[in-house]
């Protein structure tokens, strides 16, 4: 999978050469290419933003750069499958990370994963002029996502929270496909629920003890207590998600924890 990133501050993704990201781009799994959004500005100053047209506090990034910097980007499409002649490339897909996004959820990662080409556009102050997104709009599909309720000075560190969570589910990134199966939000059995605790080495420690069922070599009862405290960890922390559960996905089990 190739990503561009364009942003005023490349310096911020500099966390994209470590561990899991950092080796899955040297594997080649991944081809992550980053954009200093000022190199497309003409002035002494490097301009990138501007006041708001109707008044109100805050700038805008001005529409030029990004106009320019996206045409550039976009214009060397990533190789295609190796049929090579005959394959049509690949479409970039234009992300805009902002408050005012649909929310980011697991199941965007599984699809945003199976993409060829991911183009994010990291915006600053009030946001991107909006004619950006109408105008690339004509050429590609673009995607506005947001990573929670709360405001962030700019669209890089929910850049960096979407890079992850695509990135991860890449084939060959994660050691174990199992490990992906079984997160929290995971579509099939984990869809409604979170991740319970989990223990490794000394089975006791400072008087803590691991639960002796995950010592019991037991894997029915294993899996079994691992659903009930999935399922008491959801209750207690994300009610909302089990509101949400359809009433299938609990047996009479499930119904007694
Ligand atoms: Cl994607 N951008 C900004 N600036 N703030 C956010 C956000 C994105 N998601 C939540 N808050």
């Amino acid at each position: 999978m190739r990503i561009d990133i364009i942003t005023i501050f490349p310096d911020y993704f500099t966390p994209l050469e470590l561990s899991l990201i950092g080796k899955a781009r040297a594997s080649g799994i991944l081809d992550v290419r980053l954009h200093d959004l000022r190199s497309w500005t003409y002035d002494r100053h490097n301009t990138v933003d501007d006041t708001p047209y109707g008044g109100g506090p805050g700038m805008v990034m001005k529409p030029e750069p990004w106009g320019e910097a996206l045409d550039a980007v976009t214009a060397d499409p990533p190789e295609g499958a190796p049929e090579g002649e005959t394959a049509a490339p690949p479409v970039p897909r234009l992300i805009l990370p902002t408050p005012s996004g649909v929310p980011f959820t697991q199941a965007h990662a599984d699809r945003l994963a199976g993409e060829p080409w991911l183009v994010f556009a990291c915006g600053r102050y009030e946001g991107i002029d909006s004619r950006v997104a109408e105008d690339a709009a004509r050429r590609m599909p673009v995607e506005e996502l947001s990573i929670g309720d709360y405001v962030l000075a700019g669209g890089e560190s929910a850049t960096l929270v979407m890079v992850e969570t695509i990135s991860r589910l890449l084939p060959g990134v994660l050691g174990n496909r199992d490990s992906v199966d079984q997160d929290s939000f995971a579509t099939g059995e984990m869809e409604y629920l979170v991740e319970g605790p989990v223990y490794t080495k000394p089975a006791v420690w400072r008087d803590h003890e691991v639960p002796p069922v995950l010592l019991s070599g037991n894997h029915g009862a294993v899996d079994r207590w691992r659903r009930d405290q999935s399922l008491r960890k959801t209750a207690r922390n994300r009610p909302d998600l089990l509101e949400k559960m359809p009433p299938d996905r609990l047996d009479q089990r499930d119904r007694d924890v």
